[in-house]
């Protein structure tokens, strides 16, 4: 039977909701769908397809019967559950951050490394949102010039922090056009303090520190753009570094990229011509006309928008580009249901 039981797990989360969607937008069948959650959210009910569902608290018997798991409810949880899911029979493509390094589990942008699922032992990592619009971008340009060095900044919208940080980032907004004192209970680090306000602010500061001073947020673009792109997370064959930046913006991560080609020196054309060919890209670049991506505009939308390609006028063979996308779609949601679909596709689940 080709019609499988699919199991998500934080279904009342930001990304949640979202995974929802894109599963019944997906060309995957499903037999039975079960939304799993905390318990606080068991007996809330949502909507798959037209058919009322309630939510239930996560246990491992849930798994029993279950085919593929999408998870999305933080890395404890996951630790927690997928290994009960695979015990059980399921493919689990997990959101978080918790199996990613682990060698035997593939980390998989489907339009870049496919092949790597064929390696998988149960559980599937879905990159984090900013490394997956940043590494999808570059991947062509790779492809084609060879790539020697990449330098990124980001400005990384509230939501990637949950719908809480969303709820918060619009009552501080209120707060100071009032004139009155902020609320700060979310940033920079949920589970951590201190806590600083996001709204009419900028926090250079995502996840814990690290002890070389570099953040989890920034560790996890590095290696994980190595081990996507050169099957090796400490691979020394492209350098890669990065600074992450939280910005008052609800949906929608911007990254400015500086890289460095290989062997050959591609003119702008050359390079806007590899993008707007991309699957998932969509070129946006006309700056006669002020044209270029804005999160507003990605959000909601499946695309990875990509503008501002200019050379490095005093460096040859280095270039910027400008790369918007919705985190909580290909950062997330969308990226994990289309690994999900390439398992099914390559009869792997
Ligand atoms: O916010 P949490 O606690 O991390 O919860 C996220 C999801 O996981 C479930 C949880 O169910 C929710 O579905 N979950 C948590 N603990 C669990 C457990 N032990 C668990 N499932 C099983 N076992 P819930 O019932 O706890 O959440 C109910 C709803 O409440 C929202 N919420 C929480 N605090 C809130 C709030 N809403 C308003 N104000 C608050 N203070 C919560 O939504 C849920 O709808 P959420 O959006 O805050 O959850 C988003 C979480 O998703 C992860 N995430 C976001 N973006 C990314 C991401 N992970 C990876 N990549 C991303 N790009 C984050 O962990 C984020 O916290
Ligand atoms: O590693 O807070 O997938 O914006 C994605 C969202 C880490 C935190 C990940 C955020 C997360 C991040």
């Amino acid at each position: 039977m080709n019609k499988k039981n699919v199991a998500i797990l934080g279904a009342t989360g930001a990304v949640g909701s979202r995974l929802i969607k894109c599963l019944e937008q997906s060309n995957i069948e499903v037999n039975e769908i079960k939304l799993l959650a905390s318990k606080r959210s068991a007996g809330t009910t949502l909507k798959f397809n037209d058919q009322d569902v309630v939510v239930k608290e996560a246990t491992p018997e849930e798994f029993d019967g279950i085919d593929l798991v999408l998870a999305s409810a933080g890395g404890s949880v996951s630790k927690k559950f997928l290994p009960e899911a695979v015990k059980r029979g399921a493919v689990c493509v997990d959101n978080t951050s918790a199996f990613r390094m682990e060698e035997d589990v593939p980390l998989v942008i489907p339009e870049v490394n496919p092949d790597s699922l064929k390696d998988h032992h149960g559980i599937i990592a879905n990159p984090n949102c900013s490394t997956i619009q940043m590494v999808l971008a570059l991947n062509p340009i790779k492809e084609k010039y060879g790539l020697k060095q990449v330098i990124v900044s980001t400005y990384q919208a509230a939501s990637g922090a949950g719908q809480s940080a969303i709820n918060e980032l619009k009552k501080d907004s209120q707060q100071y056009i009032n004139g009155e004192k902020m609320d700060a209970n979310i940033f920079p680090v949920k589970s951590d303090k201190p806590h600083y306000p996001l709204a009419f602010n900028l926090l250079p500061q995502i996840d814990v520190f690290e002890e070389d001073g570099y953040t989890h947020e920034e560790w996890k673009m590095i290696h994980e753009t190595k081990k996507i792109l050169l099957n090796d997370m400490n691979s020394k064959d492209i350098k890669v570094t990065a600074t992450c930046v939280r910005v008052p913006v609800e949906i929608g991560h911007g990254e400015a990229v500086y890289f460095e080609t290989d062997n050959q020196e591609p003119e702008i054309s050359d390079l806007k011509n590899l993008i707007s060919q991309g699957s998932g890209l969509v070129l946006e670049d006309d700056p006669k006309k002020c044209i270029y991506p804005q999160p507003i505009n990605a959000a909601g939308k499946n695309d990875t928008f990509v503008g501002r390609l200019r050379k490095d006028e005093e460096n040859p063979g280095n270039y910027h580009m400008w790369v918007v996308s919705d985190n909580l779609l290909k950062g997330a949601a969308l990226n994990t249901v289309q690994i999900a679909e390439k398992l099914v596709e390559m009869k792997l689940v």
